[in-house]
Order: C-alpha cells, then sequence, then structure tokens
C-alpha cells in the first residue's frame, strides 16, 4: 500500500497522518501505529479520538477487505496486532480520563468455538466506548459464564460464535440464565458471522449485533434505557 519509502510521520498533518496510520494499519506496521499514536497524543488528540478515528477508522477497512476476499487471515491477524500496539498505550489513558464508566459487560467466544478476532474488536470498542469488559477467552462453557456473572455484576453478556454447529450453545447459557432466574439481570447481546437477528430472537437474546459498532451502540442505548428506568 505505503509507495514512498521515507515518510516521516512527524512532519505529516493530522489528516495526512491518519490516512498514512490507516496504510500502516492494512500492512500490520505495530512501530508505525504505536509513533503514530504518540505523535497524535501530543498533539493534543483524546485518547478516544485516536481509537475512533484512527485505529477503528483502519480497521474497518481492513474489516472490509477481509469480508470481500481482498485480505486472508495472516493480514488481519498482523493489522490486529498493530492495533493492540496501539491499544496499550491508549488502554491507560482511556480508563484516566476517557469517557465515563457507561457500564460493565462480561464476554466469551462460546464452548466448542475458538475464534476470537471479532469478539476481541467488540472488546476493544467497548473499551474505547467507556465500558469495563472482562474477556472470558475462548470455549467457554456455561459454568465459566455463570462464574463470570456472579463474580463482576456487569450489566451486559456477550456471546460470540462463529460456527453454525457452536452458535446453538448460546441458547444453552440464556436457558440456564432462565432456569436459574438471572435471565432479567442482564442485557444479552450475540454476536458471529454466522448469526443474524431472528436466530439472536428465537434463542432469547436482547439484541444480534452484525459488528462491533453496532455492538457499542446497542449496549449504549440498552444502557441509557436502563438509567430511565431507575431514574423513574
Ligand atoms: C479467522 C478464522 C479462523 C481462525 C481463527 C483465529 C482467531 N484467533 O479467531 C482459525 C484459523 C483458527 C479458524 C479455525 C477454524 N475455522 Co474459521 N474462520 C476464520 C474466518 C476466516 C474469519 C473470522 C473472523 O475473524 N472474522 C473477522 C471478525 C472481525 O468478524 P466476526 O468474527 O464476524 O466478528 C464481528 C461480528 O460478527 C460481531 N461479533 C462477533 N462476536 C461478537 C460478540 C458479541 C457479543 C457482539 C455483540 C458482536 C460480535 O462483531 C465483530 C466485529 O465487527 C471465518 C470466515 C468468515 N467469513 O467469518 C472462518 C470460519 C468462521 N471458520 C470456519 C471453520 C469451519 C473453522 C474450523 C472448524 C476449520 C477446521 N476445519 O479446523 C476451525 C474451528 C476451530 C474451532 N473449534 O473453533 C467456517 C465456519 C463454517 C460454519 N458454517 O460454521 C468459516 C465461516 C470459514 C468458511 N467459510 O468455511 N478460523
Amino acid at each position: 500500500m505505503s509507495d514512498e519509502e521515507d515518510i516521516v510521520l512527524s512532519e505529516l498533518n493530522d489528516d495526512e497522518l491518519v490516512e498514512q496510520m490507516f496504510d500502516d494499519l492494512y500492512d500490520g506496521l505495530k512501530e508505525e501505529i504505536e509513533e503514530g499514536v504518540n505523535i497524535l497524543l501530543e498533539r493534543g488528540w483524546t485518547p478516544y479520538d485516536i481509537l475512533t478515528k484512527a485505529l477503528v477508522g483502519g480497521m474497518t477497512i481492513v474489516g472490509h477487505d477481509f469480508r470481500d476476499g481482498i485480505l486472508f487471515v495472516p493480514e488481519v491477524l498482523l493489522a490486529a496486532n498493530a492495533m493492540k500496539g496501539g491499544m496499550t498505550i491508549l488502554k491507560p489513558l482511556l480508563a484516566e480520563t476517557g469517557a465515563p464508566r457507561v457500564g460493565k459487560m462480561v464476554i466469551g467466544t462460546v464452548k466448542g468455538d475458538i475464534h476470537d478476532i471479532g469478539k476481541n474488536l467488540v472488546s476493544m470498542m467497548m473499551e474505547g466506548a467507556g465500558f469495563e469488559v472482562v474477556d472470558l477467552g475462548i470455549n467457554n462453557p456455561v459454568e465459566n459464564y455463570l462464574e463470570a456473572l456472579e463474580a463482576e455484576q456487569p450489566d451486559i453478556l456477550g456471546m460470540s460464535a462463529l460456527l453454525t454447529t457452536t452458535m446453538p450453545y448460546m441458547k444453552v447459557v440464556i436457558d440456564t440464565l432462565v432456569e436459574q432466574g438471572l435471565r432479567e439481570e442482564y442485557v444479552v447481546l450475540v454476536g458471529g458471522a454466522p448469526l443474524n437477528e431472528e436466530f439472536g430472537k428465537a434463542i432469547g437474546a436482547d439484541g444480534y449485533c452484525r459488528d462491533a459498532a453496532v455492538a457499542v451502540e446497542m449496549a449504549k442505548d440498552f444502557m441509557s434505557r436502563k438509567h430511565n428506568q431507575l431514574a423513574g
């Protein structure tokens, strides 16, 4: 993607730098992303703007090209790794200065499934939006979710599945919550490429999110409804 060899990031203006960071993210260049993030911080950008405009903006392009078969898994992993480099710098700053804590989410990929790129993206975007996220990782049996819900008392439970064979497990988790009288305590959001809205409804989730941006919107929406209910 980047054609010129010796681009000096600090000599670019803000718009050019963000464009260049899109390219660098696409090319999986972690050090360049870290440098870009630091330059924007020095220029007074808020951590939140850097996350959403430079990093998430760039990852969105990667996501589209991945979906369209232009990029493949190794490139996406490199891009995600570069993004992680930027996130490592931003995370403590987001925690300090970032948006006020909007809510808390426990998230994990269901039993039998080891896909976590999408889940990680959702976690990062949620953190960027001011949520506290507890990530249970991959291959989670129902017991893991129950333990984490009990220990963390989140507002939202998020489940991810990328296989048609593992997506029904989300219903096992939701049914268990119902059985234990816990279902109403949490907003349950589900996602993953093979799911759709109908499936989300059929298993009794509160929402299906097609991507990380929708997840953030929906989560915020549920939180503001919750606050209104408490106030009213
Ligand atoms: C990368 C990948 C892998 C990697 C996973 C690496 C990793 N660390 O995650 C590896 C190579 C390990 C892998 C393994 C396998 N994979 Co695979 N994999 C993929 C691939 C190419 C991309 C998935 C991905 O990361 N997408 C990018 C992310 C950003 O998108 P996403 O996951 O959809 O997430 C977004 C949304 O869905 C949503 N979202 C996701 N989760 C959540 C959760 C919540 C709470 C919310 C709100 C939103 C949300 O937001 C995300 C961000 O925008 C897909 C193809 C595809 N098109 O999906 C196949 C795919 C999912 N894999 C498939 C298969 C079959 C497998 C294997 C069984 C292959 C095998 N024979 O070994 C194994 C499974 C092992 C297991 N038990 O899980 C099939 C599934 C087919 C099916 N009908 O079920 C697919 C569809 C490929 C295909 N066309 O055949 N895979």
